[in-house]
């Protein structure tokens, strides 16, 4: 049971509290706890192993009596018996039905009432039949959204955020490091490419003794399944997620790194590249005929066709192999580049730390700058504030800012808000007061069903404003749940570019949007990206940044391609 165990089981919970019409405030403080606890770095088992109770978990921002009870109880017993009593309300294939991207549990209850629909089968052949468009509030459309839906499910399923994976393979990592007959573990495939989304979680190890690898993989505790088990290779369902391991001799380190590393795309053109030269290149090695020539080393791989070292994230056959050749591979970001976050939320909104804890955090990542940004007054469920509010928060961070001045230490808040864009184009808060604040951030929170133009248009309107500096999570994606909307992206970057209009990069493992084939196209366009984390609390400033960066380099951003790694003074000449 680590963290994100226990979260999931609190989201399972408000996914079927919300099917069954339960009141929503307490549907959102399951999924609040869900998210606190995903990007928590205390690890909650060991907190209630050494005897930490109830009392001590509800000192954890978020985390309230009832959600700290069943903490406990989860912990000690493995479940939740607030889970199972409701699993027992609720057929298990209507609680799947929520997975399908735009279907909500208010649809999913009027459906399973009215037509005893419960399994995606189920309710495609009812979408086609048309017998949804017959229901009281949906349409034709909403029929058309729901096969649409459906298709995207078929092809999500498998696929998880990369922030659900990591932690799993990097716990199956450390079990395996501890073994004495293992020298190397490497987390490879996707993973060590930092990829959004993750097929299955790939190890690779060199060892002296396989079969103790073999034998101590397959009984992880996790493991739910052996699909397979071989002497060198072996397969398994861990935690629901698939997971492969191969073990291979020293001598094949870096060969078998670089293969299992990936992309099969990238793997194809090095591959013909080494045959050119008369060499064959495999997991095992670099050889020219039957000799053997290097592969103890990644290095190897790339040094043996004439090329510098490609970093993993860049291994996608998007270009990487030209740019190697032509010595044009850019000076990917690093996380120490950033120097500041220009999205993150306090308590006068929905986030859950004052401004001050949040900027004592962000000193202690050695950032030199934060950017408070609440959300603004019209998304009401986020607690959005308004002009009055704003003046009182602008005080308290006038405050703040004199007293870090007064100190000698040289950081500073910076006010922002995250501004709505409408439907009708229209900004939540008028120019006036947006003048006034520092970093001002757009962004689309509803209505997000709007056509292709029209959503253009809407965020192009917010561009062309000259008080909006950032346009936040463009697409509006959520991993797994939620489609981008339809966007004009050339058009959008062209405006930016011309309107001096920064992207965010939202960092948030479950958005990562911008993705990276639009951070390589911003770049492309000469559009300059903010790598923000969106935090809600001062563990997620902390914790998701690291996926935007990874993001970032996939996108072969470099540090003077993302306006947070610049100084104050430059920044604040760069944005509008
Ligand atoms: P995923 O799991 O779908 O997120 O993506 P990957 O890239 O982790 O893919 P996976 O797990 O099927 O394979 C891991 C790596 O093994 C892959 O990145 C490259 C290598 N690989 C797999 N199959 C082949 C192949 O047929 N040819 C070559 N050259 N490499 C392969
Ligand atoms: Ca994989
Ligand atoms: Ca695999």
């Amino acid at each position: 049971m680590i963290n994100i165990d226990i979260a999931k089981i609190f989201d399972e919970i408000a996914d079927i509290l919300e099917i069954k019409g339960d009141n929503p405030f307490r549907v959102r403080a399951y999924r609040r706890a869900a998210r606190t606890i995903e990007t928590l770095t205390q690890d909650l088992r060991s907190i209630v192993e050494r005897g930490g109770g109830v009392y001590e978990l509800t000192r954890i921002p978020g985390i309230g009596e009832g959600i700290a009870k069943k903490i406990v109880e989860i912990v000690k017993t493995g479940k939740s018996s607030k889970l199972e009593e409701l699993k027992k309300e609720v057929p298990p294939e209507l609680v799947e039905l929520l997975k399908i991207p735009g279907l909500g549990p208010k649809t999913i209850a009027k459906i399973h009432r009215e037509l005893g629909i419960c399994t995606v089968d189920e309710l495609e052949e009812a979408a086609k039949a048309h017998k949804l468009s017959k229901l009281s509030g949906l349409g034709r459309k909403a029929e058309e959204n729901i096969l649409r839906g459906i298709s995207q499910y078929r092809r999500n399923t498998g696929r998880v955020p990369i922030a659900r994976a990591l932690p799993y393979a990097e716990m199956i990592a450390k079990t395996l490091k501890s073994l004495k007959s293992v020298r190397n573990v490497v987390i490879a495939g996707s993973l060590r490419r930092w990829k959004d989304t993750i097929g299955d979680i790939d190890i690779l190890v060199t060892a002296d003794d396989a079969e103790e690898v073999m034998d101590a993989f397959t009984s992880l505790d996790g493991v739910e399944e052996v699909i397979a088990r071989g002497d060198t290779r072996s397969s398994v369902i861990f935690r629901g997620m698939n997971a492969d391991i191969r073990v291979v001799p020293s001598e094949s380190f870096g060969a078998a790194t670089h293969y299992f590393t990936g992309s099969k795309q990238h793997n194809i053109r090095i591959r013909e590249l080494g045959m050119r030269k008369g060499l064959k290149i495999n997991e095992y090695g670099i050889f020219r005929g039957e000799r053997r020539l290097c592969g103890e080393r990644e290095e190897d791989v790339f040094r043996s066709v004439g090329l510098p070292y490609i970093p993993p994230e860049l291994r996608e056959d998007w270009g990487e192999i030209e740019a190697a050749q032509s010595g044009n591979l850019p000076k990917l970001i690093e996380i120490n580049d950033l120097r500041g976050d220009l999205h993150v939320h306090t308590d006068y909104s929905d986030g859950k730390n004052s401004i001050e804890e949040m900027a004592n955090a962000a000193i202690s990542l050695n950032y030199e700058y934060i950017a408070a940004a609440d959300h603004s007054k019209s998304v009401g469920i986020a607690g959005g504030i308004d002009e009055k509010k704003l003046k009182k928060r602008q005080k308290e961070i006038e405050r703040l800012n004199r007293e870090f001045e007064h100190a000698g230490i040289a950081f500073r808040i910076l006010s922002a808000v995250e501004v709505d864009i409408k439907s009708d184009f229209s900004l939540d808060f008028d120019d006036e007061i947006l003048k006034e604040i520092d970093v001002v951030i757009a962004a689309v929170h509803s209505k997000l069903n709007q056509d292709r133009k029209t959503m253009t248009d809407r965020i192009i309107s917010a561009m062309e404003n000259p008080n909006v500096d950032i346009i936040a999570h463009p697409t509006g994606r959520i991993l797994g749940r939620r489609e981008p909307y339809p966007l004009d992206m050339e058009r959008v970057m062209e405006v930016a570019r011309d309107t001096g209009t920064v992207l965010e990069l939202n960092a948030h493992p479950d958005r990562l949007d911008l993705c990276d084939v639009h951070c390589k196209l911003a770049k492309d366009f000469g559009v300059s990206i903010a790598i923000s984390s969106d935090a809600h609390d001062v563990t997620q400033m902390r914790d998701v940044i690291k996926y935007g960066v990874a993001t970032a380099r996939r996108g072969w951003l470099s540090a003077s391609d993302v306006v947070n790694t610049r100084s104050i003074d430059n920044l604040l000449r760069i944005l509008k």
